[in-house]
Order: C-alpha cells, then structure tokens, then sequence
C-alpha cells in the first residue's frame, strides 16, 4: 500500500519519521505542508489532519497523527520494522518510555532553546532564557549519556525509534549557534554514531539557516 507523509522537511517531528522511512527503506510520497507551505486549514486536509498539525501518515485509507504513534505505526506494518521496534514486551514498553522522555522532557527544552536563538531577531532575544533552557536540555541529555553507559545505542547493539525519538533534536542543538553547550563525552559520542547513518545525515542534519528571523 502506498504511503504518503504530510509535512515539511525542515519540521523536527516530520524529520522523526522521515529518518525511520528511511531507515526502512520504505518508499513513501511526501506532500509539504506546514509552515511557508501551509494548507493545514484547507478543506481537503481537515479531514486527515485531526490535530492541525505534521506529521500526518497516511496508508491506503489510513490516517494517522502524532509522530511516535506514526513511528510505532511504521515499524509495526512494514518490513524490517521489527529492528527498530523489538517485539519483547518489556523491551517495548522501556523503548516507549524514551519516546515520551523524548517528546514531554526533551522537546520543549529543545523548542525553548530554538524558539529564543532561530525563531527570534538578536535583539529580542533572552539570554537568560537561552541559557536555562540549553542548561536544562543538557541536564537531560546527560540521562541518555548514564543510560549508553558504553553502549553504542540506548538498547546496546540495537539501534531502535528510543534513539530516533531523541537523538532528533541533537544535529540543532549541538550546530546552534549563541548557546553554551557543556562537554558530555558519552552523547557526542553517540550523536558521532547517529551522524554516521546516512539516514541522519541526509534528513535530520541538514540545513536551517532560512528557519532563522530575519535580521538575525
Ligand atoms: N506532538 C506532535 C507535535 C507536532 C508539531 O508540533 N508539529 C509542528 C511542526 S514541528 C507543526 O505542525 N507546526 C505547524 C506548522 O508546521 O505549520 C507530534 O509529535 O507529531
């Protein structure tokens, strides 16, 4: 069945399930919405964009939103999905715990961060702000250095959607400019491992210089 993704390249959570589409080698169409493409109002998306937001996935008849439920979607219908996702019930129930961890810890650190240095003219800008929100981003992150703990991936040799989920934000936080970034050896590491999946490389680092406000 034909797969078609709504959203924007350059949106994180559509990044998320880009990196997954292809890390499975899954053939997929992409319909930019969002953002300087809008459309999430229009008529004809209502209907399959329940949240009013991207991602959205749709399979044949199938819509679905909200990007780990899309990742858990994927790894469950398409072939190899299994790797990402493996299907011991503990290992699930841990790998959806760095989901959310991902989702509800890392991410608004993450969009404070980004909001303040990308989306905000220099002048406008919070240093505070800046810095609380990148210190406090790295005080989680250094939970994913104690968890490597000399592992290459969250689940040892496995790399699963727990490292999708939240080495997403880490090509912007580490390429961000104006922020102070702590050493943390063990996430650099593995950030180093992420980079070297050509996936990552294509989809999650890659640039975001016209994200930036104008006159910054
Ligand atoms: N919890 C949602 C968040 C989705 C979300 O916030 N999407 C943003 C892009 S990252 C969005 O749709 N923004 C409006 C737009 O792009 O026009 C998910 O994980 O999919």
């Amino acid at each position: 069945m034909a797969l078609t993704l709504f959203g924007r390249k350059d949106s994180i959570n559509v990044q998320k399930v880009m990196w997954l589409l292809r890390e499975l080698g899954a053939d997929y169409t992409l319909v930019e919405k969002g953002g300087e493409f809008g459309g999430l109002d229009d008529d004809e998306f209502k209907d399959i964009n329940v949240f009013g937001r991207v991602p959205v996935l749709q399979d044949g008849d199938f819509k679905l939103a909200e990007s780990n439920a899309i990742l858990r979607y994927l790894v469950q219908s398409q072939p190899g999905g299994d790797a990402f996702y493996p299907a011991d019930l503990e290992t699930r129930a841990r790998i959806d715990s760095w989901m959310d961890f991902g989702s509800t810890t890392l991410y608004p650190e993450f969009m404070k961060t980004f909001s303040q240095v990308v989306r905000t003219q220099p002048r406008d800008r919070k240093p505070g702000l800046i810095a609380m929100s990148a210190r406090r981003f790295q005080m989680e992150t250094l939970k994913i250095g104690n968890a490597l703990d000399g592992k290459d991936w969250l689940f040892g040799e496995n790399f699963t959607l727990a490292d999708i989920a939240t080495g997403v934000y880490m090509y912007r936080f580490y390429s961000m400019p104006v922020i102070k970034r702590v050493a943390q050896g063990r996430v650099e590491r593995w950030v180093t491992r992420l980079q070297e999946r050509p996936a990552y490389d294509e989809i999650v680092a890659t640039r975001y210089a016209h994200m930036f406000a104008k006159g910054s």
